[in-house]
């Protein structure tokens, strides 16, 4: 206290000597500004940078996981939409789900994800935006894969399951999270053993939709239970 009044009087004495002298009073009394101008100590700053590096390595995880959640929310919206499309598909086909490939054609126009493409009607919808794959123009761009359980039957390609022949809609899966792996258009191929292209995209896990329509995330362990594929008995 006694040094900020000290402070002031000096400055008056500066002023009244600079306005005597003619000229702009200037802040140069040492001590007034010595008093002014201290800045943090060197301990100060460093606590100060470890808080903020603490808050940051706390919260920098919490908004990547929020950014995560937000892109597999965005990808169960497209899983499900394509979900609608082969449920819409076996409506106009007598029932039938969409079929994998047809032994004449298999990858081409055929494929069960052409077959959709007027149901969709969004090539949006193939990509997820959790994995660097595209969804483009490319068929190989598709980061959804088929449950190929349902048409790999006793060796034929191509058996025409209907809706009725999977006892359990809801468990049974249609398509999961391949992210393009393999340049593999199905989930699940039906060789003994299974083998799996699903990927773990999203939180550990990734999304599976169902013959019912409904999606659902999976840890990548939960989405390899083979229950949630071999739907026909
Ligand atoms: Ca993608
Ligand atoms: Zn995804």
């Amino acid at each position: 206290m006694g040094r900020l009044i000290r402070w002031q009087i000096d400055i008056r004495e500066d002023q009244i000597q600079a306005a005597s002298k003619g000229v702009p009073a200037a802040p140069n009394d040492k001590e007034g500004w010595r008093v002014h101008r201290r800045g943090f100590t060197l301990i100060e700053l460093l606590v100060v940078i470890a808080i903020i590096a603490i808050l940051a390595a706390i919260l920098f995880p919490v908004f990547a996981k929020a950014r995560e959640k937000a892109r597999q929310t965005a990808c169960n919206s497209n899983m499900k939409q394509i979900a609608t499309a082969g449920r819409m598909y076996s409506a106009d086909y007598d029932n039938h789900i969409v079929p994998y490939a047809l032994n004449s054609d298999p990858g081409g126009s055929a494929a069960w994800f052409n077959r959709l493409e007027p149901y969709v009607k969004n090539k949006g919808l193939w990509d997820c935006p959790s994995t660097s794959a595209d969804g483009g123009a490319s068929v190989w761009n598709r980061d959804y894969g088929y449950n190929n359980y349902m048409e790999w039957f006793n060796g034929f390609y191509y058996r025409e399951t209907t809706l009725e022949e999977i006892t359990t809609p809801s468990d049974t899966a249609f398509i999961g999270e391949t992210a393009c792996v393999s340049r593999s258009y199905m989930a699940v191929s039906n060789a003994n053993p299974p083998v799996w292209y699903l990927q773990e995209v999203h939180n550990g896990g990734c999304n599976l939709a169902f013959f019912d329509g409904h999606t659902k995330w999976y840890t990548i362990t939960d989405a390899k239970n083979i229950k949630l594929w071999d739907g026909i008995p």
